[in-house]
Parts: structure tokens; sequence; C-alpha cells
């Protein structure tokens, strides 16, 4: 069929902050999208599938400026850095056929244009944003974001202030959001619309505001010089300008707007079933045909997260087990609706049992014995099942029906399901058949043992095409050995018995997932939690020249003194001989790390020449140097310190 009279299926995942390195929780939802877009092409779609990054916002401006480097440095990194988001993808075989970047120059511009039409037909509006100001630093807080009450940065009090912001009308659009949510089936699963309804349309929607002025990482108002658009409209619209909306970069809007699913995590399913479609309105163009909010991987219960310092790292895991079995691991053991609790236990049973076990040995048995008893190649006048076989075949022949009907709602967990009830009964009928007692006697026996074989091989067959989707490598592989063609890897082929060739040649191949022994697994593991993470996922930065390295004035320097500073939870205060004859004090936030009497008398080194900053109340005079690491998603510190022998104000070179 040509591309273009095939039916065109869109689907998008939520395009991912780059702020830290990506886990395990991220990888599971991209998986998920990425086995559903691959179904939808197996079954003869024409898909668009799009993921990216939103690279916007306050929070990534800060972590570049702690990084010292400039946002757009800072997201380039972990977005095509080594080990970044790209590679992840990669390395997970996502097969996204578009990758949007919100710093894309075609996205900024159609978000200014996209602003601008709301502004014109009144939807967006200028007020005032109530907030929080310290006016030392000159920067506007919301409530949440104080520490005790005061300024983040600085520690001082803080004064009640407006700030101008334009708002969007979203109270305008309540009822008509409240119909699409209560109608049809727009948002999925519909444990999810009795949510939105409860929490935020009945107590009546807001209006929202959409730019900001205290940062200035973001889109520009183009009209409005110092506002910058709320991240929210800027990501949201990515799915739209991916297609070309707005902009002359891409011209698939037509083809695949409106999209038929936007999968997305449970928490951020607020902002696309209630102010995406709003937006849409505003805007007048269709809304998409489905959201799917689905759950958390958790640790523990709790949601994984860096500061929690329980996330669990995709890189390490596909090393580990194979990119396949993780990515099966995800969608077989996890309901896609609900929220799931990852263990390495689970992980390993799962492959252990279901790939080991179940598919990995029928596999293995069937083309072991199609080698031993018929050198890989069946005669080829075995056609014939007896009653015996009736149970297997019928089974297998319903078997892409019960799939589909499972696929089609996104219920990835039944669909696996479905299929290892096949593969455990394949294995069944392997001990019901003993193939190896008929062999004795080939002579009487071959036609039957061939025909045994035959069943177990077309099992196998229509069980690696529906399993393509969820482990495109591993299934390739499968496929080489029963010998399979082009056609008969196909969705259609997948409703049919008898594809394989009565004589097919068979190649018995490597054991496609090793067993792996739990116990001394979990050992290892439990010593890799101490080492570091690879180097990998924590990527070099961008070069500096040889000059801009040699401004960084860095000395030795004594500890002269150390204490806390009061009602301060990170800070430590330092009195440093940095050779220069007068004291100087350094705050550092590694509290958590040291006691301060520990320190004192220590030998350190410290960056001098960095401009004087407040915290607290008090000024810091430059930066001590402190080895950090990452270790599971845990912050580990050691501050650097140096042979006593060292004079203080010796410069490190
Ligand atoms: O929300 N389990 O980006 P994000 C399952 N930029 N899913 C998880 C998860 C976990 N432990 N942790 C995160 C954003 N996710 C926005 C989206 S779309 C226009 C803008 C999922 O990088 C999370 O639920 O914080 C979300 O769907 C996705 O990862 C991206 O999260």
């Amino acid at each position: 069929m040509d591309t273009d009279s095939k039916k065109t299926f869109y689907i998008t995942t939520p395009i991912y902050y780059p702020s830290d390195k990506l886990h395990i929780g991220h990888t599971y939802c991209t998986v998920a999208t990425d086995a559903i877009a691959r179904y939808k092409r197996l079954c003869g779609c024409n898909v668009m599938f799009l993921t990216g990054t939103d690279e916007h916002g306050q929070k990534i401006e800060e972590k570049a400026k702690q990084a010292g480097i400039t946002p757009q440095q800072f997201v380039d990194n972990i977005v095509e850095g080594n080990g970044g988001i790209l590679d992840l993808w990669k390395l997970m075989n996502i097969s996204n056929d578009r990758f949007i970047r919100t710093t894309d120059g075609y996205h900024v511009n159609a978000v200014q244009r996209i602003f601008s039409k709301m502004y014109e037909n009144g939807d967006i509006y200028k007020g005032k944003y109530v907030g929080k100001y310290c006016t030392p630093c000159e920067s506007f807080w919301t409530e949440s974001q104080l520490v005790d009450g005061k300024c983040p940065d600085c520690g001082r009090e803080v004064i009640d202030a407006e700030e101008e912001a334009y708002f969007f009308r979203l109270s305008k659009y309540a009822g008509r959001v409240r119909e699409l949510l209560l109608t049809g089936d727009f948002l999925e699963p519909a444990s999810r619309v009795n949510e939105m309804i409860k929490n935020f349309i009945d107590p009546g929607l807001e209006d929202l505001c959409v730019s900001r002025t205290s940062f200035t990482w973001g889109i520009p108002v183009d009209f409005d010089a110092g506002h910058v658009v709320y991240v929210w409209v800027d990501a949201l619209f990515n799915y739209m300008t991916a297609l070309g909306y707005m902009n002359d970069a891409h011209d698939d809007l037509k083809k695949y707007w409106p999209a038929d699913v936007h999968i997305v995590g449970k928490e951020i399913v607020r902002f696309h079933s209630i102010i995406w479609p709003a937006m849409l309105m505003s805007v007048g163009e269709p809304l998409p045909k489905k959201v799917y909010g689905h759950g958390w991987l958790v640790m523990d219960g709790g949601k994984m997260s860096k500061s929690k310092g329980n996330v669990v790292d995709p890189y390490r895991l596909a090393e580990r087990y194979g990119v396949d079995a993780l990515r099966f691991f995800l969608l077989r053991t996890f309901p896609f609706g609900a929220d799931g609790n990852f263990s390495n236990e689970l992980l390993i049973g799962c492959i252990n049992n279901d790939l080991a076990n179940d598919l990995g040995n029928l596999v293995s048995r069937t083309t072991a014995m199609a080698e031993k008893y018929f050198g890989g190649r069946l005669p080829e006048n075995h056609r014939f099942h007896g009653e015996m076989d009736d149970a297997l075949v019928s089974a297998v022949s319903a078997l892409r029906g019960r799939y589909e009907a499972q696929m089609e709602k996104f219920q990835l967990q039944n669909a696996l399901e479905e299929i290892f009830k096949v593969i455990q009964r394949a294995n069944k009928y392997i001990d019901e058949n003993a193939p190896w007692v008929l062999a004795r006697d080939m002579d009487a026996n071959g036609p039957r043992l061939a025909a045994v074989l035959y069943n177990l091989l077309e099992t196998v067959r229509i069980c690696a095409v529906l399993l393509t989707p969820f482990m495109p490598e591993s299934c390739e592989k499968i496929f080489e050995q029963l010998g399979a063609d082009e056609a008969s890897r196909s969705w259609d082929s997948a409703a049919r018995w008898a594809v394989l060739p009565a004589d097919c040649r068979v190649v018995k191949g490597e054991a496609l997932f090793p067993r792996i022994d739990m116990k001394k697994e979990l050992e290892e593991l439990e010593k890799m939690n101490e080492a570091p993470s690879e180097s990998k996922s924590n990527p070099v930065l961008p070069n500096v020249t040889i000059d801009e390295f040699a401004k960084c004035d860095m000395r030795v320097c004594k500890v002269l003194s150390c204490e806390s500073v009061k009602k301060s939870e990170k800070l430590l205060k330092f009195t440093l001989d940095d050779g220069s004859g007068a004291p100087r004090q350094i705050l550092s936030g590694i509290r958590k790390f040291y006691e301060p009497e520990q320190l004192a008398g220590k030998t350190v080194v410290a960056i001098l020449n960095l401009p004087p900053r407040k915290m607290m109340g008090l000024e810091s005079n430059g930066m001590l140097l402190s080895a950090v690491c990452e270790v599971n998603g845990e912050e580990k510190l050691h501050l650097l310190m140096l042979d006593d022998s060292i004079p203080a104000g010796y410069r490190l070179c």
C-alpha cells in the first residue's frame, strides 16, 4: 500500500525537561509509546511518533547558572551530549519519527505567533500576578519558593508585591472542557476524568498566568519586552508546531492533526486535558482525539525523584540485562494506567520466568530439536493435525484478535499476557508430545515428529510477530532462527496458520535470554550501589579554552575555623587563610556531608575570584571545591582536601 493511502496515526510522548538526566520512569513512558507506535505500524498505519524536549523555564536557568554555563549550553549537553537524551532513546530503540526541541527556531517563532493570536482574540489579557518580592535581590518569589518565609537566595525578609503578567481566559472555557471530559472517551483511563472534574473543574477554573518577568530563559513575548511565555503554553503547542503549525519548517499538519493520542504521566493530565483543549478552542483548532494518563513507576511507594535519591538509571539496567529485556519488563509487569512498584527482584524474576523459562526455552527447544532430528530442514510431507494439536492451534489462531483488542485499549500488559498464555501452552505441548520419544523410531514417527515441530515453529513465529513492538531486536533474531521471510513476519501472517513453508529451514542460535542467578545478582547490585554512575550518564561539559580556565583563581587555603550557619540546614561558614594575610569568609552548602568540627585545620582548595554573594545575610567570598557524584540518584560529596604540607596561598594551575 502506498503511504498516502494508509490510515494515519499520530502519537506523542510528553516532551522531557532536560534539567537532570532521565531515569527509568521517563524511559517507561517512552518505551510504552514506542511499543504502541510500532504496533500501529505493524498493523499498516502511517504513523507519526513525536517526542522531544521542553527546554525553557526558571529551573533550567538556575541549573545553568550553578554549572556556570549558558542555559542553551546546559540543555544542549543534556539533550545531545554523550549519554544524553538522544543517546538514551537510541539505546532503547525508540522509533520516533520526529524530535522537537522547544529551543528550535521554528517552534520559538510559532509560539510567539500563537501567543499574539490569543492576545488579539481577547483570550490573553494583561493583569497582575501577586507574590513575594526580595528588594535587595530584585527577585519575585511565590509563597512556596520561600525558605522559612524568607528569600531563598539571601535569607532576608520579603514583601508582598505584584508583578505585571498576562493571563489566559481559562475560566471562559470551563463549560466546554467539562463537557469534553464527560462525553466520549477523550480522557482515559476513565478514573482520571473524575479526578479532573472533582479536583479542578468543579472548584472553579481560574484564569491562568501565562507570562513571567522574573527570569529570562523562555520565549519572549514579542509585543511586550521583559515578558517570557509560560513554559506550559510553550511546551503544549509542540505537538502542533512539530507538524508545521504556524511555521514552514514542516508541512504535516493536515495529514496528522488532530493527534490520535497524547500519552502522558498522571501528574500532567491536568495540563493536557484542561489547559491544552482550552487553548486549542481559543485558537480555533481541532482537539486531539485522546489523552491517555499512565501511572508512575514508584520505588517503595514514592515517585522517583533526584531529590529523594531513589532514581533508577536506565543505562545501567540496559547494559546489564539488554535493551529488549528492559523494555519487556517495563510493559509486562505494570498495568499501564496504574502505578507500579519497581524492584530489582521483579526485574530479574520477569527475565527468568517469562523470557528465559517460557519464551527462551520454547525457541531454543524447538529450534534445537529441528536441528537434531532433521538437520535443520523439516521434510515436506508432514502436514497433518491430530486432535492433540487442536488446543494449541486454536489458541494460536485466536491470539491476534485477543492481542489486538488489548493493544487498541493500550492495555499492553494484557496483550503480553495473551501471548504468554500461548507460549506456556506451547511448552506444555512439547511435554505432551515428547518429541524425544517420537524420535526413537524415525521410520514410524518421522512425519508426526515433523508435524509437532512445525506446529511449534508456527506458534513461535506468530508470537514473535506480535512481540515485535515490544522486543524488536530479539524478535528479529527469532525470525532469523526460523528462516522467516518478510511475508511471514507481517501483521496479516499473524492471523494465518501454516505460513512457514512445510520444509522450512531452521538454524538454532544463541540463547536469547540467559537465566540470571537471582541471589548472586542481587548481591552484585548491592555492591554496585556504592560505585559512582558511569561517566556515560554524567556527560562531560562543553570545552572551555585554556584562557577561560586560567581566569579561575584557585588557591590552597587552610581552614582557620568552621561553624554552622544559624537557621540553615545547608550552610557551613568557613574562615580561611588564603595566604594573603587577611582572613577570608566562604559559605558552603555542605552541612549535610560534614560536621563543622571535622574540618578545622584542613587544607582545602577555593576559587577566590567569584563575585561576593550573600546567603542567609552573610557574605561569601569564593567557593570551596568538592568532588561531587551521583550514586544511584543520591548525591555524594567529598570536600577536596590536600596534603597539609602545601602552604596557604599556592595557586592551582
Ligand atoms: O512533565 N514513572 O516533563 P518531565 C512514570 N516537560 N512516568 C514518569 C516518572 C515515573 N517515575 N517520572 C516522570 C514534563 N515520568 C513536561 C511535559 S509535555 C507538553 C511537557 C513521566 O520530564 C512524567 O509523568 O518532568 C511525564 O509524563 C514525563 O515523564 C515527562 O516528565
